[in-house]
């Protein structure tokens, strides 16, 4: 209760921030942009991690208006972005099961992108496979307006859940993401390995692009990359950092 009182009050007094990781094509390492991830210095506590808050925050209901406020600030960073010529970086936003599962989410990223004037085309929502474990034509459909409106759709933490095959192809999603966990042990470790590969190969038989994350070894690109694996996000290449620190690397790389 103590951590989710100062948890809205951090919300209110602008103690978070987003700090952005940057995600690179595999076949030549460009830049092809980021994903935001919320930060929280706290003014006594100093640095709480998301892995802390972000569970707090969604069973308390704060996630909803945490949430909008990571959504906001991506955005704007993307138009500001776009404006100092750093165009053309994907923007990739984590949404919560909670927050996507509301009815009025469609209408809140309507309102937020028309607030900030980002570029739908370049702002991506990461939604959790298991968002979308029970699939109602709601949730469908939902999916379908998003999609409809410009914004990119990935499904992140795959592996982890049980998505249907068979509806995983019908879904208006165009990226996946491989979780972090079955990357850590590559290529040593047989089970990670089997999961990442079926990853690749679904995403290829299904015209899906694969992202992987938590990429820190060379090894374990080196196998990614082999298997056709078109993005890379990790500590290998780079850690989440504040915008400006983003934008000098993202100078600094090209
Ligand atoms: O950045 P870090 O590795 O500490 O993140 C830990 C977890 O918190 C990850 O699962 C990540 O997806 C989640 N997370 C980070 N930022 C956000 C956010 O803005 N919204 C949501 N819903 N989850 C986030
Ligand atoms: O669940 P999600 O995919 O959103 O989680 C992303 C989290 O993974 C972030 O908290 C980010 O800080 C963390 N992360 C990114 N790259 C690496 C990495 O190479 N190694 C580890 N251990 N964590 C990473
Ligand atoms: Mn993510
Ligand atoms: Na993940």
């Amino acid at each position: 209760l103590m951590l989710e009182n100062a948890l809205r009050r951090a919300i209110e007094r602008d103690e978070l921030s987003l700090h952005y990781q940057p995600q690179l094509r595999a076949d030549d390492g460009r830049l092809t942009g980021c994903e935001a991830l919320v930060r929280w210095l706290h003014p006594e506590m100093g640095a709480v991690m998301p892995a802390q808050f972000i569970p707090v925050a969604e069973d308390s209901g704060l996630i909803v208006p945490l949430g909008e406020w990571v959504l906001r600030q991506a955005c704007r960073q993307q138009a500001a972005w776009a404006r100092a010529g750093l165009g053309g970086l994907m923007v990739a936003v984590n949404i919560s099961a909670l927050q996507f599962r509301r009815a009025d989410f469609t209408g809140a990223v309507t309102r937020i992108l028309a607030e900030t004037g980002a570029d739908p085309a370049w702002i991506e929502l990461e939604i959790t496979e298991s968002a979308l474990m029970q699939p109602s034509t709601e949730l469908h459909e939902r999916l379908v307006a998003l999609g409809r409106m410009g914004l990119t759709l990935a499904l992140d933490d795959f592996g982890t859940g049980y998505s249907s095959l068979a509806y995983l192809k019908r879904l208006p999603i165009s990226r996946l993401k491989i979780d972090r966990s079955f990357v850590k042990d590559l290529p040593g470790d047989q089970e990670d390995a089997a999961v990442a590969s079926a990853t690749l190969s679904l995403g290829r038989d299904l015209g899906l692009e694969v992202v992987a994350e938590g990429v820190e070894q060379p090894e374990q690109f080196a196998w990614l990359q082999a298997r056709g694996c078109a993005k890379m996000q990790g500590y290998l290449f780079a850690r989440p950092m504040p915008a400006d620190e983003f934008a000098r690397w993202a100078a600094a790389h090209d």
